[in-house]
């Protein structure tokens, strides 16, 4: 499955040298910045004349509708880029927007990157490598059909280049986190004493599985009030995107660079200390509980992961988070965010019809309306559609765990979190969804399945004493589903799972259960799935 990215011409955040645009020879570079590229950090826009190149950002309905994004996500990106194109004029460059409703827009990034070759008379087009693989496909095919060259430069906002990534993992039998997160802390040097862990030890995990306390003050997300450019936005999306999911109501995302670095300074100064404690825990109406809500911004360019990770250690040796809270959410971003990106771009274009477990049911109809009895899953759907952001844990063990054992088809499931989040973009969602939380991908990323039952979800949240199912019940009509569709999924994959040897305790609990405990747990599993109606067509795509 494995398929090397190489591109015709990359080079670390420098032009190839054939193509310096220092020169002043008449070149007049053409310089792409996509939406998730607002950062002035980017690569094509160091050690340019500015004199001597346009930057074009583009609106265009291929990336609005390729996937039927949730609103909030819509309005995040085009306030993004409409901020980041008037502070780039600020800052003395010449920008070309193109707004989605301007005459002549030709809705893609192809066809705009064409008119602007012709209208500025481009002689070399500079772009960074995007983010996803069908972009990539499409940059690939510009140098033929524009007949002007294409530098494409390395994304170097992320820690580890794709390159590195690919080496590091053909030096390996097994692809596991932990070891690539111990590489990622000694090349950056965060949270290291000398050659040595903060603390003598990688990781402090075990910390960090505390269920919610009650009466536990709760941290809120940093809001920002919408100003004319991001209300132009909201009205624009409120009346283009009418039929997409989610709700524009209390639109307080980042904006721009400056209000991320504030949201991210009040998120270490009022969360960051129970970040790791309460890291996994669920709990009613709390959305956010201790987590950052950082990756909107963090994914669309607005701020640095170096940044961030910078803050939570400074705060960490100022002594005023634990090094739990600092190791686990530094963890989080040199560890899995770059993890994950390596995956995405080691697997595709594979990953994206991977499917393992011949997974195969439509998605229910509950993840796009919030309409189950279900508690758990009601609660990370509201969020869902509220905020456009559930948490990892909701998104793991309870959004991605219901589909897998319910056996949801993982390009189905797959869509809807590309569609729902506003943090999501295929190199992250893919290896997220698709290998994490579904096995889709036979276990290449996770050693086994994210599967529970209803135990786990009683254990880490407070949502089950509320829920009209009973979280004690194993079967029957009031059982809670997740019991028995836990004991039918591994049932229904006892071939592919049982050789696990990490699976091996809970085939042994299975084995000696009584036969009749197991038809029961597969017919109530069986009656259950029946009352699931599936989703209509047309939420996620056209
Ligand atoms: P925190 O919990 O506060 O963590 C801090 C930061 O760490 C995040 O902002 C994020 O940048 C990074 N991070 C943590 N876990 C991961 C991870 N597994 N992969 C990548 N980065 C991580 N993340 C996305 O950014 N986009 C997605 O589309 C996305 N889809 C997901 C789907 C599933 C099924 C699962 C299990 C996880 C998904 N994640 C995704 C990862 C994670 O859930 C989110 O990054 C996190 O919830 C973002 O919220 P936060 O900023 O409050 O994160
Ligand atoms: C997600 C998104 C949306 C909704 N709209 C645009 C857009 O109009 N213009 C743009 O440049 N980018 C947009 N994006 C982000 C892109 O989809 C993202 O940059 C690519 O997926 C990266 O490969
Ligand atoms: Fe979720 Fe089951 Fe608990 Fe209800 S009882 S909230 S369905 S885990």
């Amino acid at each position: 499955m494995a398929s090397p990215v190489r591109p015709a011409r990359r080079s670390e955040g420098r032009p190839a040298q054939d193509a310096d645009p220092r020169r002043g020879d008449g070149d007049m570079i053409l310089i792409p910045v996509l939406g998730d590229q607002c950062s002035e950090a980017l690569a094509s826009l160091r050690d340019v004349d500015r004199g001597a190149a346009v930057v074009l950002m583009m609106e265009v309905a291929d990336e609005t509708r390729y996937v039927k994004h949730h609103k909030k996500k819509i309005v995040l990106i085009l306030s993004a880029m409409r901020h980041f194109a008037e502070h780039l004029r600020r800052a003395g460059w010449t920008v070309d927007y193109v707004a989605l409703d301007q005459p002549g827009n030709s809705n893609s990034f192809t066809g705009e990157i064409e008119r602007a070759v012709a209208r500025h008379r481009a002689t070399r087009i500079r772009v960074v490598e995007p983010g996803e693989w069908r972009v990539r496909r499409m940059i690939d095919g510009w140098e033929k059909r524009l007949g002007v060259p294409v530098d494409m430069l390395i994304d170097d906002r992320f820690l580890c280049p794709i390159l590195t990534f690919q080496t590091w993992a053909q030096s390996r039998r097994e692809l596991r986190m932990e070891f690539f997160y111990r590489d990622m802390r000694r090349r950056t040097g965060l949270l290291m004493d000398g050659d040595e862990p903060a603390g003598g030890s990688w990781n402090f995990d075990h910390d960090n599985r505390r269920p919610p306390r009650k009466g536990t003050a709760y941290p809120h997300p940093m809001r920002f009030t919408p100003d004319a450019i991001t209300r132009d936005v909201l009205a624009l999306v409120a009346d283009r995107f009418d039929d997409h999911f989610g709700s524009l109501d209390g639109f307080a995302l980042p904006v721009t660079p400056e209000q991320a670095r504030r949201a991210l300074a009040h998120f270490v100064r009022n969360a960051l200390p129970d970040f790791g404690t309460y890291q996994d825990a669920m709990a009613t109406d709390q959305r956010f509980l201790f987590h950052a809500f950082l990756s909107p911004a963090l994914n669309c360019g607005l701020l640095l992961p170096i940044e961030a990770c910078e803050a939570a250690e400074a705060a960490y040796r100022a002594g005023d988070v634990p090094l739990n809270s600092a190791e686990g959410f530094v963890r989080q971003i040199i560890g899995w965010r770059e993890y994950v990106r390596g995956m995405y771009w080691l697997e595709m274009p594979g990953l994206t019809d991977a499917n393992a477990l011949g997974a195969s049911r439509p998605l229910p109809e509950f993840y796009w309306t919030g309409d189950t009895d279900m508690r758990c899953l009601r609660q990370a759907v509201l969020s869902t559609r509220d905020e456009a952001y559930a948490h990892h844990i909701e998104r793991l063990m309870v959004l991605g765990n219901f589909a897998m054992l319910a056996g949801v088809d993982p390009k189905a499931i797959s869509d809807w979190f590309l569609v729902v989040y506003a943090d999501a973009y295929e190199w992250v969602e893919h290896p997220n969804v698709i290998a994490m939380s579904q096995f889709a991908d036979g276990g290449r990323l996770g050693s086994k399945p994210y599967a529970a039952g209803g135990a786990y979800i009683n254990r880490m949240s407070d949502y089950c004493g509320g829920c009209r199912y009973d979280v004690k019940q194993k079967t029957g009509e009031d059982a809670c589903p997740f019991n028995a569709l836990y004991w039918d999924f591994l049932a229904r994959h006892e071939k592919t799972l049982r050789g696990n040897h990490r699976m091996g305790p809970v085939y042994r609990n299975w084995d000696r259960m009584e036969d009749t405990q197991r038809d029961a747990y597969r017919s109530s599993a069986k009656a259950f799935l029946g009352t699931l109606e599936p989703a209509a067509e047309g939420w996620a795509r056209d």
